[in-house]
């Protein structure tokens, strides 16, 4: 399916991690339970997604699973235990919700590259991706009650403001499947092709998108993020509305003054309508 030199960024357990011009690529490498995740993968995601903010040569992220079965099929039910799913060391935890988390306040944009399977909490990975691109092999759905789980949280909210309410309940009532073209339909997929040309055409969106303005494309996220995520995402939208501000005149000028332990001369900055 790649045909590019993807080249390795750091070496994990359960996902790879790679980057090709100004892409870095997560790839849930876990095929033989069709890429389900356990703690463990959610821990390596988190710090690929870290080192994905931190490095200035990476502008846009793309999630994956390996193979051409699934994208991911949700929490390993192997590891499924009493209070969450069990890591190495015994501890129940429901990680994937900080994973939720990290792909939204990343402040680039992060795209699903969906090949297979999206079902589950791997359906709400997906959901909670910028961007899905699909193969036309995919397919979509939630589990959770039918199989003892579910997730209120993103999974549910974001997902309405994709599809709507009632198709939003119905996905989660029935736990029914659907295909590409239906999620497309539906409004949460933004693009359906052939197997063979997903990554060609993730690639092709990424670039696009990389020729986009950083700041423009940071600042869009963070105001589709903010009605939903409530302070944190109010937070997260002055935040960077402050960082613009350090990078302006007028802000220099109040720390100028300070050290230089005299009055801010603010009145020179213009006053806009
Ligand atoms: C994906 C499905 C539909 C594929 O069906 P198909 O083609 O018939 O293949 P199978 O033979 O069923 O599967 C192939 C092999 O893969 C294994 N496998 C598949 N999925 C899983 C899984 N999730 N865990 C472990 N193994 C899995 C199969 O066992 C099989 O292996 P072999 O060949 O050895 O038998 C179908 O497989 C399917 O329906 N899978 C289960 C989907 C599912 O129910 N997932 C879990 C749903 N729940 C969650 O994801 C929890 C959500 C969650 O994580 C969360 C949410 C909110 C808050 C917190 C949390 C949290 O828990 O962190």
């Amino acid at each position: 399916m790649s045909n590019r030199n993807w080249t390795s960024i750091k070496s994990y357990t359960d996902i790879k991690f790679e980057f090709f011009e100004g892409i870095g690529k997560i790839t849930i490498n876990r095929p033989k339970v069709y890429n389900a995740f356990r703690p463990e993968t959610n821990m390596e995601m988190l710090d690929a997604l870290e080192i994905c903010r931190e490095r200035q040569d990476i502008g846009v992220v793309v999630l994956t699973g390996e193979g051409d079965k699934a994208f991911c099929s949700g929490g390993d039910q192997n590891v499924k235990g009493v209070g969450g799913y069990i890591s190495e060391n015994g501890v129940p935890r429901l990680n994937v919700l900080d994973v939720h988390k990290a792909i939204r306040a990343l402040p680039k944009p992060v795209i699903a590259m969906v090949n297979g399977y999206a079902i589950g909490g791997g359906h709400v990975l997906h959901v909670v991706c910028d961007i899905t691109i699909a193969s036309d092999n995919a397919r979509f759905g939630q589990t959770g009650p039918k199989v003892g789980s579910f997730d209120a949280g993103f999974g549910s909210s974001f997902l309405a403001s994709h599809v709507g309410q009632k198709k939003a309940r119905e996905i989660w009532f029935l736990c029914e499947q659907y295909t590409a073209d239906e999620a497309e339909k539906m409004g949460m997929v933004n693009k359906v092709v052939a197997l063979k040309d997903l990554e060609d055409t993730t690639v092709q969106w990424c670039q696009t998108m990389m020729k986009r303005s950083p700041l423009a494309l940071r600042m869009i996220k963070r105001g589709l993020n903010a009605e939903l995520d409530g302070q944190r995402g109010l937070m997260e939208f002055a935040g960077d509305a402050t960082l613009m501000y350090y990078l302006m005149e007028e802000a220099q000028e109040g720390k100028r003054a300070f050290l230089e332990k005299r009055e801010p001369n603010f009145q020179q900055f213009p006053k806009f309508p």
